[in-house]
């Protein structure tokens, strides 16, 4: 007999001690499952096993007339006791092998995994899904081991695609209405998602688990905006669409939430305003949520100071903005300079979703965990550039992202779609900000453009580069400083001539 394929989308951990005041676990499991929820797995750490019996007994009448399976927690005998269509181990429980044969081929087994090598032992073992966790802290369990994060899901699963027998995959570990749209998304690797969720708190501890419910098993179910891309594109039909993009930041100007370093502050507000979007300067967490509500806003975290909250006051930012569907820009600014700050941008990858991260060779190779090429290299060298190019489309791809490498040649790629960018000048590296002032005009760009993220990178990186080109010869401009005025001026020209129906300074454009 084929056993029936098993859904995992939404699995229910239950806790008895969670159970808020005046309810059941019965009743609590009942709701969940009224909203949605495709397996529960009963797990009772201190229950005697009579009590335990009792409590599956019970437990599996509501799973019965719900259509959908009961796994135990642990204890094989309780599970053959009731009948229940599988139990779930640790690593430090009951061996698989012993547990297959007591239960027989038709049941499920489910085990806890931390790493690819514990996955290959399960795999091995026979079971028919793992739990990956715990992808963060949680109050629910003490952990044996640290957090693994969005990336180390996606290590297991990379490791699963390449399995040839199909092993079913939750996540479990803080997974709740904030945390449950990245971790499922980010996830997911060529070929392999994961296939749900396994919650306790969320759920049990809720007041309405039934809503509660409802609105997890959407997130796992609908990808959000940023999991599409568009395929097949050429430079020029992107090109076509470049003053769209500009001539929409002008007429529908953008609140652009910057929470950038004290050098760049106010090259950045006047940046903004040049382009006719409209700037805000705030660090205060109180304000992220009204700033997030406003209509065409984008956030841009510029990792410029390393303070002691800067984490947490970013995530928060970040949790504002994604709540609210609206783009986020990360600009890692010296990403591998420190310890600090390779923790501080591994975290934040692990805990966010950016649409679009900009950089410098150095940061981006950094993200993504390449030695860099820089130091006593020409890379301008057509296999430098092509090993940028590759490093660029590999990051965009595994953290569904645009990513903008900025150097003499930019490098642009939506993971799917690359263009190397030939525009700027010298006077852009003798000038201070002028990388984190990009990242503010990609903000305004990516607030008209959230359907089109690349080209709103694209069309920002040229309004920059062409604006210093021009800046550079224009007249009265005699070194870095005046540059910077008349880099000011020609973003306000350009953006102004674009907006009237000129747009022949894009002629000047070089992309391939
Ligand atoms: N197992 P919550 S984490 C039961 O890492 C359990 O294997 C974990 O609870 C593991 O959804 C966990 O409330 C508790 O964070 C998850
Ligand atoms: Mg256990």
């Amino acid at each position: 007999m084929v056993p029936p394929k098993v859904d995992y989308s939404l699995y229910l951990v239950t806790d008895p001690y969670l159970v808020p005041n005046g309810t059941t676990l019965e009743e609590q499991v009942q709701k969940a499952i009224d909203g949605g929820v495709t397996l529960v797995q009963l797990r009772e750490k201190d229950a005697e096993t009579c009590d335990f019996i009792e409590r599956a007994t019970a437990i599996h009448e509501i799973t019965k007339k719900a259509g959908i399976p009961l796994l135990i927690n642990d204890r094989v005998d309780v599970a053959l006791a009731i009948d229940a269509e599988g139990v779930h181990i640790g690593q430090e429980d009951i061996d698989v092998a012993t547990a297959r044969k007591l239960l027989g081929p038709d049941k499920i087994i489910g085990m806890s995994v931390s790493y690819v090598s514990e996955a290959a032992k399960a795999v091995e073992d026979g079971v028919d899904y793992v739990g990956i966790g715990a992808i963060y802290d949680t109050a629910t369990k003490t952990p044996k081991k640290p957090p693994i994060g969005i990336n180390g899901a996606r290590k297991v699963l990379s490791y699963l695609s390449s399995v040839s027998r199909y092993v079913s995959t939750v996540a479990i570990g803080s997974l709740n209405l904030k945390t449950v749209r990245n971790v499922v998304h980010l996830s997911a690797v060529p070929g392999r998602r994961l296939d749900g969720i396994a919650v306790v708190s969320a759920i049990i501890a809720a007041k309405d688990p039934t809503a509660v419910s409802k609105e997890l098993l959407s997130l796992v179910r609908d990808p959000p905006y940023w999991m599409s891309v568009i395929p097949n594109r050429d430079v020029s039909s992107v090109l076509a669409e470049v003053p769209t993009v500009i001539s929409k930041v002008r007429t529908e100007t953008p609140f652009v939430h910057n929470i950038i370093n004290r050098v760049a502050t106010n090259f950045a507000a006047n940046v903004n305003l040049s382009i006719g979007s409209s700037p805000a300067m705030s660090e205060n967490v109180a304000e992220f949520g009204d700033f997030a509500a406003i209509p065409n806003s984008a956030l841009l975290i510029n990792m410029g100071f390393g303070t002691d909250d800067w984490v947490e006051k970013y995530l928060a930012a970040a949790g504002a903005y994604a709540k609210k569907l609206r783009p986020i820009v990360l600009d890692p600014v010296a990403a591998g300079a420190s310890e600090l700050r390779k923790g501080a941008v591994k975290s934040m990858l692990n805990r966010s979703h950016f649409d679009i991260i900009k950089g410098n060779e150095g940061e981006i190779f950094s993200v993504a965990g390449e030695a860099s090429q820089m130091r006593g290299v020409d890379s301008t060298s057509n296999s430098q550039l092509q090993k940028k190019a590759n490093v660029v489309e590999a990051l965009a791809a595994k953290e569904k992202t645009i990513v903008v490498l900025t150097g003499k040649e930019d490098v642009v790629s939506d993971g799917m779609t690359t263009f190397v960018l030939r525009n700027g000048h010298r006077y852009l590296a003798d000038i201070t900000a002028s990388g984190c002032v990009l990242g503010s005009i990609i903000g305004a760009a990516v607030a008209v453009s959230l359907e089109d993220r690349f080209l709103a990178a694209v069309a920002s990186v040229l309004l920059y580069t062409i604006a210093a080109e021009r800046a550079a010869v224009a007249s009265g401009v005699r070194g870095p400083g005046t540059f910077i005025a008349a880099l000011i001026d020609e973003l306000y020209l350009l953006s102004n001539a674009t907006a009237n129906g000129d747009v022949s300074w894009l002629e000047a454009a070089k992309v391939e």
